[in-house]
């Protein structure tokens, strides 16, 4: 059976089997998608079904209308999944052991540059953790982290040798829910470097995040700095519609 002598439901199907390639394949975002009429004849469909069919393309935001200009192609979003998880949590995942190495940890002023990031003032007392953190026993990751004093009074008191999620979580009860993050290139100082077991200026990762807690509080800011030659960033992303 040829295009146009197929039935009204099979016409309209094409139709939007047309539309949906044109959009997913051959269109940019932003143009401009025929006009009803020449997408009417080109189907021998009504101006009324094609309307129909671009009414559901509106309604799932694939295209969006202009009065008097057409209809175009939307923007397309991509939403990224990506799942709020502890070193420790991370590393499992991998099949790998997690392990931690303290550092220092002490209560300091959180000054400028933290105080900005967990929205406190510069004079707020932070507790700053400082981890070498392994994989089965690997140096992977060095670790910065800090936790406002006035979320988590004492914690200077919690063991450190494990995860830092799992003492907020179950002596603070912070539920952390959600994290501003950035992913850079960076390369390691002479000091990081050692504590990493790699060569200076060796290529790294360098992850910083601010997590929020259930009340939408800053609880913590970390910097992680990954080794370039262990570490990879993985995410699942999927694209909407
Ligand atoms: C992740 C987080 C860090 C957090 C740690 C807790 C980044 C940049 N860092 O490494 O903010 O302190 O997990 O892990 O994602 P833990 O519960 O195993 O100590």
């Amino acid at each position: 059976m040829s295009k146009l002598e197929a039935p009204q439901e099979t016409k309209t199907g094409q139709l939007r089997a047309h539309l949906l390639a044109l959009i997913d394949r051959e269109l940019q975002p932003g143009e401009k998608l025929p006009t009803e009429r020449d997408l009417a004849e080109q189907f021998g469909v009504s101006r009324l079904t094609v309307r129909r069919a671009v009414d559901r393309l509106e309604t799932d935001q694939l295209v969006y209308r202009v009065q008097g200009a057409g209809t175009f192609v939307s923007h397309k979003s991509i939403a990224k999944t990506i799942e709020l998880t502890s070193f420790s949590e991370d590393m499992r995942s991998r099949g790998l052991e997690p392990g931690s190495r303290l550092i220092d940890a002490a209560q300091v002023p959180a000054g400028a540059r933290v105080g900005f990031a967990l929205g406190i003032s510069p004079a707020d007392p932070v507790v700053r953790i400082r981890r070498v953190r392994t994989a089965n026993g690997t140096p992977m990751c060095l670790e910065h982290s800090y936790v406002p004093i006035a979320i988590a009074p004492g914690l200077l008191d919690q063991p450190m040798d494990g995860s830092l999620y799992d003492v907020l979580e179950r002596a603070y009860k912070i539920r952390l829910e959600r994290a501003d993050q950035s992913i850079k290139a960076t390369v390691l100082e002479l000091e990081e470097a050692e504590l990493l077991a790699v060569r200076p200026l060796a290529p790294a990762l360098l992850v910083e995040r601010v997590t929020y807690d259930q009340r939408g509080r800053a609880a913590e800011l970390a910097k992680s700095i990954y080794r370039g030659d262990r570490y990879s960033y993985e995410i699942t992303i999927h694209r909407e519609g």
